[in-house]
């Protein structure tokens, strides 16, 4: 069969945060681009994830024009709760940073918002793409095939943006002498609950000797809560009543009074995993977000990794097409990866600090206990915690 051929400048391989809002802001500024997605934009819609967001990524998405439905109603956060010791302790964000802010509001609405905006500036968008392969990525003129639709498609383009996730054909095609990768995997889950029933005022991050236990939110009527547990560990044996119990178990006497259970609408595990694999672009290849690199959930970075490397490259295209310059492209790497280990630095030592550890012995549990003890006594441990949570400077 021979394919149907067509032309882009910037060929998006996925459909997810990082796919979707490098498209809009190349939109934005007429740079042609096609982002083909392996699943229906029901399934990329249907993944409960990410919920706190940093400025920079409110930023972006004001910038790539869809931030109108985030201001209304995204809830912005001054604190962060941490409980341990059977106490609720509040660590000041917006007093310890000099006036920043989280903002809460779920990946799924940040992705139907870039979606409804891409629809309307006429972006296409091929959904339910299979087979995508990339080829030529040693010379000038990459291609992109694919099937859709029973049909096979032959896209050329200027450069590949691989957006596609960790599970994606993007890092995978790129020769394994020319990649570097490193990776801790840890020996635990989590497993996450979606609700209606009323969300506590501010995000509570739990240490018990039971485990951690996370209290967020999505809106001021839908809670999102997250226990650690094994995991190998089967959905079935965690009914509605068994997560409840256990997430009340494990924090403190005053937040347990004022969570609101009731049934779940959605229940999920998700692996813990830290990841980078170095460098981020092969010729005229680019790696971007989870494609290159996992954090564990703890520091809430994902998503905002995502869109600072976002940033980045939207930026060097822009140097690139509108200015004729090389140099961003030649950047985009080191400027990025020098963000990510941050950040990745920052989310093992949550994870660290905040989870209990199957091989963890008693020196090792008195030295988190002391840890925590020091955070909460000392401003200035809260300061690194408020200035990483927050998001560090692009
Ligand atoms: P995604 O979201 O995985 O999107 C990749 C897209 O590529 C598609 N794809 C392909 N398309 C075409 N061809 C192929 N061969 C393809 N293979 C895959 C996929 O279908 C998908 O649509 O990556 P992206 O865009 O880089 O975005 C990254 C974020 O999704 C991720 O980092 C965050 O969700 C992580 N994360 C969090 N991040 C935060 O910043 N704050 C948080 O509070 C936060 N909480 C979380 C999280 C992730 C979690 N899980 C489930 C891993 C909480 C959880 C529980
Ligand atoms: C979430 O609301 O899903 C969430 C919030 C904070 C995290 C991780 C996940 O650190």
């Amino acid at each position: 069969m021979t394919p149907i051929k067509s032309r882009t400048q910037v060929a998006i391989i996925g459909g997810g945060p990082s796919g979707l809002l490098l498209g809009q802001l190349l939109q934005r500024q007429g740079i042609d681009n096609v982002i083909l997605e392996a699943r229906s934009g029901d399934y990329v819609l249907g993944r409960i994830r990410a919920g706190v967001l940093e400025e920079i990524t409110v930023r972006k998405l004001r910038e790539a024009g869809c931030a109108a439905r985030l201001e209304a109603e995204g809830l912005v956060h001054h604190g962060t709760g941490i409980s341990f010791g059977g106490t609720l302790h509040r660590i000041d964000i917006h007093a310890l940073t000099a006036g920043k802010v989280v903002t809460v509001y779920g990946q799924t609405e940040v992705t139907r918002d870039l979606m409804y905006a891409r629809a309307q500036s006429g972006g296409i968008t091929a959904y339910e793409a299979s087979d995508v392969a990339l080829h030529d990525l040693q010379g000038s003129a990459p291609r992109v095939t694919y099937q859709q639709g029973g049909q096979r498609h032959e896209l050329a383009c200027d450069f590949i943006a691989g957006c596609d996730g960790y599970h994606g054909v993007s890092r995978r095609s790129i020769p394994a002498q020319s990649l570097r990768t490193y990776e801790r995997v840890y020996p635990f889950g989590w497993l996450g609950v979606l609700a209606d029933v009323p969300a506590l005022p501010e995000l509570v991050y739990a240490n018990h000797e039971r485990g951690f236990a996370l209290c967020s939110m999505r809106s001021p009527t839908r809670s999102r809560y997250y226990v650690q547990c094994p995991v190998d560990e089967d959905l079935s044996a965690w009914p509605d009543s068994r997560f409840w119990d256990e997430l009340l178990q494990r924090v403190d006497p005053l937040t347990a009074s004022r969570i609101v259970t009731g049934p779940s609408i959605e229940k999920s595990i998700a692996p813990l995993r830290s990841f980078v694999a170095e460098p981020l672009r092969y010729n005229r290849l680019f790696l971007v977000g989870d494609a290159a690199h996992i954090v564990p959930p703890t520091g809430a970075k994902g998503l905002n990794l995502a869109a600072s490397d976002v940033h980045y490259l939207s930026e060097a295209l822009f140097e690139q097409y509108l200015e004729r310059s090389m140099a961003g492209i030649e950047d985009y790497s080191r400027k990025a990866l020098s963000r990510i280990w941050k950040a990745e630095r920052f989310s093992w030592w949550m994870t660290s600090l905040l989870h209990r550890f199957p091989e963890q012995d008693s020196f090792s549990l008195a030295l988190q206990r002391a840890e925590l003890d020091y955070l909460m006594s000392s401003e200035t441990a809260q300061r690194l915690l408020a200035e990483n949570y927050v998001g560090l400077p692009v």
